[in-house]
């Protein structure tokens, strides 16, 4: 940021505290927990577009990634009962599924001659689902697609599944990683602040295993993604506290690729009274997320989450990851009342919805490694 929009800023009327926040991001010196706080209060959007602009420049540049990936999603059968889930069945009841590894290797397959670079797979907490059950998924798909990259299953998941053969977690992530595992998406994080998690989401793992889980991933040169359930409860000193919790462990190990804002969409779930959060809203959580994220390299917009239109809003707040082609093959978001319920992007759609918002397109694969810049 240039000497010229500090200025700018101080001729404007705004306070000193906003002001030394700018100078502070300038200066590239972390912002306090408080200073996020005030950030979210009184941070005017057109303000946190510079600063979200100036981190993400430091950080990429003008680059705006977007990769070519399936999502496979092996069951909605889940133990587990947290209140916002529109997506959940029993077993046995209308609307459930559970795919077994033919039918999603076979999926896989069908997808293998559009060029995906990766498989996102993630679903419910089944009980009857093992660490070797999801060992044996991986290794059939690696068999048939060796050059495709697994990003699989939530902490959540992977605390269950390891529980239910009585392994612990760090043999359990080794023995997926022996399997092709390559990455862990970032969900499951909801909110960690305790006496939250336990209105929203009671049964899950706690906070501090979900960043135990993240740790030990990273220790074994498993990288992750991180989330955070907002709009849903939570005030601004819960979201900041969840970011400050990401940016300690991020300090400690830097296994954390990217940060994914989770918007709440209220669709036929417990909590579907609770209004959702405006596009504003949507767009000043991205911005301060990367102002105080600054060890945290990506800030990605799911689209499937928040819609193409905003997703593209949001790079002009920071973002710089839009995810992928996705191919239809995701229903978490569609169940919860998404605008996009048929959710496919291709790559041009993509590009043009980048290069159109005045960045550099640049197809990753799931580590980031760039495979095409226009
Ligand atoms: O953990 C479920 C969220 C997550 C709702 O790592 C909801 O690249 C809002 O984590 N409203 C799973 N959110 C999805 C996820 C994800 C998605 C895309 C990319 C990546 C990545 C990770 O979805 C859950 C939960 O936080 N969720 N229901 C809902 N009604
Ligand atoms: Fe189960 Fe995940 Fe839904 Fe929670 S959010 S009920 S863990 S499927």
């Amino acid at each position: 940021m240039s000497s010229a929009v500090l200025s700018l800023f101080s001729q404007s009327g705004i306070s000193n505290e906003l002001l030394s926040i700018a100078e502070k991001v300038a200066s590239d010196e972390r912002i306090t927990s408080g200073e996020g706080v005030l950030l979210f209060q009184e941070g005017s959007l057109p303000f946190l577009s510079v600063l979200a602009d100036d981190v993400r420049h430091k950080i990429n540049g003008k680059q705006v990634f977007f990769n070519r990936n399936i999502h496979l999603e092996p069951t909605n059968i889940c133990v587990n009962h947290c209140a916002f889930c529109s997506y959940r069945r029993k077993k046995g009841e209308e609307g459930c599924w559970e795919l077994g590894i033919g039918d999603l290797v076979q999926m896989a397959q069908d997808h293998a001659l559009s060029g995906i670079t990766e498989i996102h797979i993630v679903g419910g907490v089944h009980p009857d689902r093992d660490v070797y059950f999801y060992a044996d998924l991986l290794r059939e798909i690696s068999k048939i697609m060796p050059g495709v990259q697994l990003k699989a299953f939530t902490a959540v998941e992977i605390d269950a599944m390891c529980s239910f053969a009585s392994m612990d977690i760090k043999t359990g992530l080794n023995l997926l990683k022996e399997a092709g595992l390559v990455s862990l998406p970032g969900g499951g994080a909801e909110i960690f602040d305790e006496t939250l998690r336990s209105k929203i989401c009671p049964d899950k793992t706690g906070s501090a295993e979900w960043l135990n889980i993240h740790r030990t991933a990273h220790q074994l040169g498993i990288p992750t993604n991180s989330t955070m359930l907002y709009g849903l409860l939570e005030d601004y000193t819960h979201r900041i506290d969840h970011l400050e919790r990401l940016r300690t462990l991020q300090d400690e190990t830097g296994g954390f690729n990217a940060f994914i804002p989770l918007k709440f969409r209220h669709y036929n779930n417990r909590f579907s009274h609770i209004e959702e959060t405006t596009t504003l809203e949507d767009l000043k959580n991205y911005a301060v997320s990367r102002i105080f994220l600054d060890n945290i390299p990506h800030l990605k917009a799911y689209w499937p989450m928040i819609g193409k239109k905003v997703a593209q809003l949001s790079l002009a707040f920071g973002v710089d990851d839009l995810d992928g082609t996705i191919d239809d093959t995701t229903k978490i978001y569609s169940m919860a009342g998404s605008e996009e319920q048929s959710p496919v992007a291709t790559t041009s759609q993509l590009i043009e919805m980048i290069e159109g918002a005045g960045f550099i397109a640049v197809e990753r694969d799931t580590l980031y490694k760039v495979i095409r810049s226009a």
